[in-house]
């Protein structure tokens, strides 16, 4: 800690000649939703063409051991917002549509951190981290919510594509809603008189399980009801170009300011319903999923194109990243198990979204700074829980020795900014079955999952009627150990055989579950 607070106190001397080189970055943190290991081309078998994000790895540094916290969204973008493990607040689960606020107004958060710090900061894209007190009314101000915890700026996705409301959120209040076509949402049973897919599955462009079989709006049933708000519902085809929009639109707002800006930017793609922009339909040849895919690049390439275009690239480290691992059938039957011809989105890794398996949390990675980050490989151990004390000490704002204690985030600026290659020594994460960790080249994943309530949502997935095979590879009830050096895609259970091992890391995970300060500083 010492070392980088000392790092850049003298980083800031050498550079105080030069107010643009020596002031902190902006940040971009571009977050992607249901993104494999494997779906860009980078860390890639070749079959699904990403240049823009290779492009932005070739400048950087990209990390090929990077996990989110969990294999599935709400937990992983908690984690990142609050530096804390999932685990630690028993709402951390996937939330649906209408859930209150998960994060408490006024507590740490990336955002309200890098504000105190002097950056103004905004959230754009998906949230799926709850709204609200309850009962949200949405036909006024919609809040608690980002701009309660730390956010000046807010566009959002409520939840998720296939849940309602399917609307945007500008600030407090829903975007272009007619208050004389109120918005109602539902998640107990059918409200108003608007169709379902059970009801009408003739109009759905595609087939849904039942969980999806809710009020269908732009042809596909969604996870909820809703009715009115007729005028503010979403395309889903135009959803990335419109929150690439805005996000430029905001970069060349700040970019007028002397400010820092710290922009949380996170795209819905490539998680269902996979309905990409007319543009991308069949361009990658592996169907939806794929294209969903190109249509990221395109994204990620208009963003840096602004940054270049604005002058401020070299100001402003570009993180790259994904909430969990990769899935096929997610609930409706679009084609994509079919289509996706010799594509693999898992890499070398097994199981994928839900699952403790390597693949639930293993995500590409990369982080660029041209100018300051040398461009390479690197095999660290990284965890986005570190995010939070990662990038305070990047906006040399470094957490405290107290939120330090209450948190699991740790400071690993060295190793994302090429300076060391150590990262992590030991790491949790976790899957809907419950938690597993990682300690050098092992890879623990408990048993008996339901003591740490986690008895969970495994009930509600079972139901996915869509396609075969299954969305992904269920954990056994036993203990799994790995050495991951010598078997990355854990095929060989070594519980039986080092003993010691599993006790070790059963009691290190145990011990970490109790209090933050028993997980990784190193
Ligand atoms: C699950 C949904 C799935 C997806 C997921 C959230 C069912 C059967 N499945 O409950 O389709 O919406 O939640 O995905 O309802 S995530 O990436 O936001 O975590
Ligand atoms: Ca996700």
């Amino acid at each position: 800690m010492l070392l980088q607070i000392i790092r850049w106190s003298i980083v800031s001397l050498m550079l105080s000649a030069s107010p643009v080189l020596a002031a902190p970055p902006n940040i971009l943190i571009i977050y992607t939703d249901d993104v494999g290991y494997s779906d860009v081309s980078c860390y890639g078998d070749g079959h699904l063409q990403t240049p823009r994000i290779d492009a932005l790895a070739e400048s950087g540094r990209r990390f090929t051991r990077s996990h989110a916290a969990s294999a599935t969204c709400t937990p992983s973008r908690f984690s990142i917002i609050t530096g804390r493990y999932p685990f630690r607040n028993d709402r951390a689960e996937i939330l649906e549509g209408d859930a209150p606020l998960l994060i408490e107004p006024g507590s740490l958060t990336v955002a309200s951190h890098l504000a105190a710090a002097g950056y103004h900061t905004a959230v754009i894209g998906k949230w799926h981290l709850g709204l609200g007190e309850g009962e949200v009314d949405w036909n006024s101000d919609v809040k608690p919510g980002p701009l309660e915890i730390g956010f000046d700026r807010s566009y959002l996705l409520p939840a998720t594509g296939d849940r309602v409301p399917c609307v945007y959120l500008d600030g407090h209040r829903v975007e272009n809603l007619d208050q004389n076509d109120p918005l109602r949402v539902s998640y107990d049973g059918k409200i108003g008189d608007w169709p379902t897919g059970t009801e009408r599955p003739d109009l759905l462009r595609y087939p849904a399980d039942r969980q999806h079989s809710g009020t269908i709006v732009n042809g596909v049933s969604r996870i909820g009801w809703q009715y009115g708000g007729a005028a503010a519902l979403w395309t889903d085809e135009t959803m990335v170009d419109r929150f690439t929009g805005r996000a430029i639109e905001y970069i060349e707002s700040r970019a007028a300011t002397n400010t820092p800006w710290f922009l949380f930017f996170n795209l819905h793609q490539i998680h269902v319903p996979r309905l990409p922009g007319e543009q991308f339909i069949g361009r990658s040849g592996l169907g939806l999923r794929g294209d969903a895919m190109l249509e990221v690049d395109w994204s990620v390439g208009r963003l840096i194109d602004a940054l270049e275009r604005l002058g401020i690239r070299e100001d402003t480290l570009v993180l790259f990243s994904s909430d969990n691992g990769p899935v096929m059938n997610d609930g409706y039957g679009d084609g994509v198990l079919r289509d996706k011809g010799q594509h693999d989105p898992n890499g070398p890794y097994r199981g994928g979204k839900y699952t403790m398996w390597e693949a639930g949390t293993r995500v590409p990675f990369i982080a660029s700074w041209p100018g300051t980050i040398e461009p390479g490989v690197s095999n660290a151990l990284m965890g986005q829980i570190d995010l939070l004390a990662t990038l305070g000490m990047i906006a040399e704002a470094p957490l405290d020795e107290l939120s330090l204690a209450q948190i699991d985030s740790r400071d690993h600026s060295l190793t994302l900014l090429g300076d060391n290659d150590d990262g992590r020594t030991t790491l949790v994460t976790q899957g809907v079955q419950g938690l597993s960790i990682h300690h050098k080249n092992w890879k623990y994943i408990a048993a008996n999952p339901a003591r740490r309530g986690f008895a969970n949502h495994w009930s509600t997935l079972k139901h996915n009627q869509v396609g075969n095979p299954l969305w992904s590879e269920p954990i056994g009830p036993g203990a799994y150990l790995f050495d991951l050096l010598s078997d990355p895609g854990e095929t060989e259970n070594l519980l039986n055989a080092e003993p010691e091992v599993a006790a070790m890391l059963e009691n290190l995970l145990e011990r970490i579950a109790e209090d933050p300060r028993a997980g990784d500083g190193s």
